[in-house]
Formats: C-alpha cells, sequence, structure tokens
C-alpha cells in the first residue's frame, strides 16, 4: 500500500526530494471568498448572524450561543474518570514544559548609562477556536490554553461549534476540558463565524474582541483566520498531519509500522513518510503497515492516507541522504529511529521525536510538548504553538544624559543626510538650556 521511492544514487536538490513526495493540496484558496463573507457578516449583524450560520452549518437553532457556567460543570461531572485524570496529567506537564518559553527580560548595556531592555509582554485577550466535526479533540483544547496561561494572558475565551445531538451545546469533553483549564468564557459557535466573532467582537454576547485568534479547524476556519489577520494576530495555519520517520537497520519495523499507522488515522490527506537506507527494513515496515492499516479500527481512512501519493516509503544511500530529505521535506513531526540519531543534523521540523520510546503520540497528548505543530514545509519557518505565540518582544530603551551625548552627534549626522534636521534638534535641544553648557564645554 505504501509505494517505495528509491532515490539511492541520486544527488537531488531539496526541490527535486520534494517533488518525490508532494503534499496533498489542500482547498484554502477556493474557501476563501466564502470565508471572508461570513466573516464580514458577522461584523455586521453580530449574533442574528452567528445563530443564523448555526441553523445553516450545524442544524442548531435557540441555543446558548454564550455558554452558561452550569453547562461547564455538568460536563466535568460527566466526564469518565480516567479521561480526567489524563487530562489533568497533560495539563501538568504541558504547563510544565510550556514555562520555558517564556524567556526573562534582558538588558544589554551599550556603554555608561545606556540601557536597552528587551521584555517579553503577554497579550491581553486570546479567542482559542476548537473543532467539532469528526475531530472533537480534547487535548487540543489543552494545547491552545496552557501556553496562553503560562505567556500570562489575562483572557482566554474558547469556541466551539453548537452540536445537535447535545441539544445545541458544546461537545461536553471540550466543556469539561475547558473548565478544568479554568476557562469560564466559552461560546457555542463554529467555524469561519466563529474566527469573525473573535475579531470583531460580539456586544450583545458581552463578547470583546480578541488580539490573537490560535485553533486548528477545516479550510473554512483556515481561510477565516487569512481573512482577520492584520485585524488579529493568528497561529500557523494546520494542514493534514504529517509524519516522517527516519530508521536505519536497527529499527523495529512493527513500532515504524503502529506510528505511521497512528498519523494516518487523522486524516485521508495525512502524510506518512519512512525514509532509510535499509532494503530490509524498507520491506518490513511495508509489510507491517499493510497488516495494521486492514485490521485498525480506522482502517479506509488509513489505507487512503498510506495509499495516496502524499505517502511512502523513500530509500537513501545513507544518514546523509536521510537528512537531506527529511531537511528538504520540513514534516510536521520527525521520528528518529536509528543507532546513533543525531537530532542536531534535521533542522526543519515542526518537533523530532527520538528514541523507540517516543511515538509521536506520545507528545499529541502527555510529552508535556505542544502537538500544534507547522505542517505543510511551514516548519522551514514556522515554530509551534507556544508560550512565544502569545508574547512579544518589547524593547525598554534608557538613556541618561551623559551616555546620549556621546553619541548626539552620530544622531545629528544621520539626521542630516535623511533630511530629517528636527531629528537632529530634538537631541542637540537637550544641551542647550539655558546655563547648561552642553555636551561641547
Ligand atoms: N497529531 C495531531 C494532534 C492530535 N492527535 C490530537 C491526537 N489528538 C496533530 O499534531
Ligand atoms: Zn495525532
Amino acid at each position: 500500500m505504501l509505494r517505495t521511492i528509491d532515490l539511492r544514487g541520486r544527488a537531488l536538490t531539496a526541490a527535486e526530494l520534494l517533488e518525490a513526495v508532494p503534499r496533498a493540496a489542500d482547498a484554502r484558496d477556493e474557501a476563501l471568498a466564502t470565508a471572508a463573507a461570513i466573516v464580514a457578516d458577522v461584523a455586521e449583524r453580530g449574533e442574528t448572524a452567528l445563530r443564523e450560520q448555526a441553523e445553516r452549518f450545524d442544524g442548531v437553532s435557540g441555543h446558548a450561543v454564550r455558554v452558561p457556567e452550569i453547562h461547564l460543570t455538568e460536563a466535568v461531572a460527566t466526564l469518565d474518570p480516567t479521561v480526567r485524570a489524563a487530562l489533568e496529567e497533560a495539563i501538568r506537564r504541558v504547563r510544565q514544559a510550556s514555562a520555558a518559553q517564556v524567556p526573562p527580560p534582558v538588558t544589554t548595556e551599550l556603554g555608561p548609562g545606556a540601557r536597552v531592555t528587551q521584555r517579553w509582554q503577554p497579550v491581553r485577550r486570546v479567542g482559542v477556536y476548537v473543532p467539532g466535526g469528526k475531530a472533537v479533540y480534547p487535548s487540543s483544547v489543552v494545547m491552545n490554553v496552557v501556553p496562553a496561561q503560562v505567556a500570562g494572558v489575562d483572557e482566554v475565551a474558547l469556541a466551539s461549534p453548537p452540536q445537535r445531538e447535545f441539544g445545541g451545546r458544546v461537545h461536553p469533553v471540550i466543556l469539561a476540558a475547558a473548565h478544568l483549564l479554568g476557562v469560564t468564557e466559552v461560546y457555542a459557535m463554529g467555524g469561519a463565524g466563529a474566527i469573525g466573532a473573535f475579531a470583531s467582537g460580539v456586544p450583545s454576547l458581552g463578547l470583546e474582541p480578541v488580539d490573537v485568534v490560535t485553533g486548528p479547524g477545516n479550510n473554512f476556519v483556515a481561510s477565516a483566520k487569512r481573512a482577520v489577520a492584520g485585524r488579529v494576530g493568528t497561529d500557523s495555519e494546520a494542514g493534514a498531519t504529517e509524519i516522517l520517520v527516519v530508521a536505519d537497520a536497527t529499527a523495529d519495523a512493527d513500532l515504524v509500522a503502529a506510528d505511521l499507522v497512528s498519523q494516518a488515522e487523522h486524516d485521508e490527506q495525512a502524510s506518512a513518510v519512512l525514509v532509510t537506507d535499509s532494503p530490509e527494513l524498507a520491506d518490513a515496515v511495508a509489510d507491517a503497515v499493510a497488516a495494521r492499516a486492514r485490521r485498525t479500527r480506522h482502517s479506509e481512512r488509513v489505507q487512503a492516507a498510506l495509499g495516496g501519493p502524499q505517502s511512502a516509503i523513500v530509500l537513501v544511500d545513507d544518514a546523509d541522504g536521510a537528512v537531506a530529505f527529511s531537511n528538504a521535506y520540513a514534516p510536521e513531526h520527525l521520528e528518529l529511529h536509528m543507532a546513533d540519531p543525531h537530532p542536531e543534523r534535521f533542522v526543519h521540523a515542526g518537533a523530532v521525536f527520538v528514541g523507540p520510546y517516543t511515538p509521536v503520540s506520545l507528545g499529541d497528548y502527555l510529552a508535556g510538548s505542544n502537538h500544534v505543530l507547522p505542517t505543510g514545509g511551514q516548519a522551514r519557518y514556522a515554530a509551534g504553538l507556544s508560550a512565544a505565540t502569545f508574547l512579544r518582544p518589547q524593547q525598554v530603551i534608557e538613556y541618561d544624559r551623559d551616555a546620549l551625548s556621546v553619541v548626539s552627534e552620530a544622531i545629528v549626522a544621520l539626521a542630516e543626510a535623511e533630511a530629517l534636521p528636527a531629528h537632529g534638534e530634538a537631541v542637540t535641544a537637550r544641551f542647550q538650556v539655558s546655563g547648561d553648557a552642553g555636551p561641547h564645554e
């Protein structure tokens, strides 16, 4: 089912390597116009537009768009205790690991009395979107909310579609996760409309505009985030999940197969790629994948993902070839199953999972790392969600009189060169007060 591509003995450029295993196409551009119209409608007609959209897209009417707190406590009361304990452990670990993502302020002394401090300021208010379609992921609530809280964001609001089968309420596991995280501001609204509501605010609901919107979603949600970008901050666009495994002859074929299948379970468009220099391992993984794909719960979906052009086994000459392929591909998740893995060589990956006891599904739930990671090759320039998503580096500048005098001539020279003499005068004025001899005494 997984096709094999033999790149041995071929020196290919990064672009050629990428062509060998192309990502599945998305339909984002087509969704953009529709999403933008929905966003504009919510900005104009607020709650009325949201209610019409709920009727049209979710088949729900007359529901509480602003979720009353009692719904949150009820959801926690009915939550399976083992799921509750697992969520609480995930929250603890993600909170702990996210704390390392908040940089301390740093002051640079550029001379006596000349200081520039960089400090990291959290945004004030964040809207987290949680999808409610085929994928209802309470783990994603944790992964979006915790870093915002750790960053020091004052207010986190959450939105998820009203569910017909729950009488127009948000999915109970999502409500429960929100409550365990201490999130009290929750809205039953979905899709592009929810993103628009976060960006523009909805006065009748007491929903104030947010500063940053994050969270996964379908093409319409992703397109809506594009439509509001520029007015609010957004996280990077999540595409279909992808896993790239680099393995040598020492790897356990069945474990590699299990991990490939685990991410293929998300979506027909998911990509699962094995890169190896061992033809024997390649064959063994192909067999193990076929066996697991046949008997797994979401067999059809998994087989579609693994049989698609976006999934493959890639044969390379050696470890260098594997590094070159992986760095060109820039996978969301990278697993290394090698005798001597050298994770530092794999520089373009959303997250790197090292060794046979570090599967991606550990990171999906409980490693403490974040599972919101750049897909579609965005790992070349983007990072996963972290406290930094909600922080801005701000510079605080403080020079005293002597420190300013040291650079005043240089400022005047540059101001003259730019034909902006008033800039220079703002400096010299400080040394020309009567009775003040100034810097040139
Ligand atoms: N692997 C997904 C995250 C996830 N897995 C949520 C299970 N639940 C994208 O990184
Ligand atoms: Zn997953």
